[in-house]
């Protein structure tokens, strides 16, 4: 008992090294690092559409098919003044305020807590008509970047979300629901702008953060290719302005969290 007290206890104090012992880490730790190199890279390219534009948002994206189903993989980029990195990864990630912003839920479970920084979830989302209802099983993985990588940048602090399809024993897929396939990550990067002169302090007008949200779909069954492509011009750009809104006023009148 009193072993596992302490065991309890050095887990809380070291949530990293928990995770490190989960049999998904090193996947975890793989693809987030690659959606970071992902989404730092330019969509001037040519192979991104714009497909949106809203002040600072601007949403790309690439058409692309996969055994017929719409996949089209999305480049968001946004910038916002007034809340930082930490504040709009956090509220992204965590559970206890899901419903607060996202629009498309119908039912939401954690079925593991890996670690501190890593769930894995269940979501039901609505149903569209004229297809199936869809729901996503994947683990959510919130982690800062430390100072001294280069993807840094010049950046005062960046942190990232990666979500990613997975599987768990206690929820099979049965058939009775589709189940989509999906890769996301969220980047966000705090900017000091315009910069404090040295001994004050950083106020919330200081905070410029800069978001590339980028999204693989795959809707795992059939789905019109219309109704999909409308579905998504339409949700992503009300996702990202209605999410970022919803950080910015939440944390209005809280001390900033870096
Ligand atoms: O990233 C977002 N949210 C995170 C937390 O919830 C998380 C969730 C991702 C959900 C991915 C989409 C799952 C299927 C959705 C079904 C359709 C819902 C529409 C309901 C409208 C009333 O990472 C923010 C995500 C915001 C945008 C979601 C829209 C995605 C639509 C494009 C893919 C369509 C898949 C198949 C749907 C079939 C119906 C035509």
């Amino acid at each position: 008992e009193e072993f596992r007290e302490r065991l309890r206890l050095k887990q809380l104090a070291a949530p990293h090294k928990t995770a490190m012992t989960h049999p998904l880490w090193p996947e975890i730790d793989r693809v987030t690092r690659e959606q970071l190199s992902y989404a730092q890279q330019d969509v001037d390219g040519g192979i991104w559409q714009l497909f949106a534009e809203e002040g600072e948002m601007k949403m790309y994206r690439r058409e692309l098919e996969e055994d017929g189903l719409v996949v089209d993989p999305l480049k968001a980029v946004h910038q916002i003044r007034g809340a930082s990195a930490h504040e709009m990864a956090h509220h992204f990630w965590s559970p206890d305020v899901r419903f607060e912003w996202e629009t498309t839920l119908e039912q939401v479970t954690v079925l593991d807590r890996i670690s501190e920084d890593t769930l894995l979830f269940l979501q039901l989302h609505k149903r569209v008509w004229p297809t199936a209802q869809r729901d996503a099983l994947f683990w959510s993985h919130i982690r800062e970047i430390p100072k001294s990588d280069p993807a840094n940048c010049d950046a005062h602090d960046t942190w990232i979300v990666c979500n990613k399809s997975s599987e768990h024993p206690d929820a099979p897929n049965d058939g009775k629901c589709v189940r989509v396939d999906l890769t996301i990550c969220f980047v966000c990067q705090t900017f000091i702008d315009p910069p404090v002169a040295e001994g004050e302090s950083v106020s919330r007008d200081n905070l410029l953060t800069k978001i590339t949200y980028c999204s693989v779909v795959n809707p795992g069954g059939w789905a019109p290719a219309s109704v999909l492509r409308t579905v998504y011009k339409r949700e992503y750009p009300k996702f990202l302005k209605r999410f970022t809104q919803y950080v910015i006023d939440k944390t209005a009148d809280q001390p900033i969290a870096f």
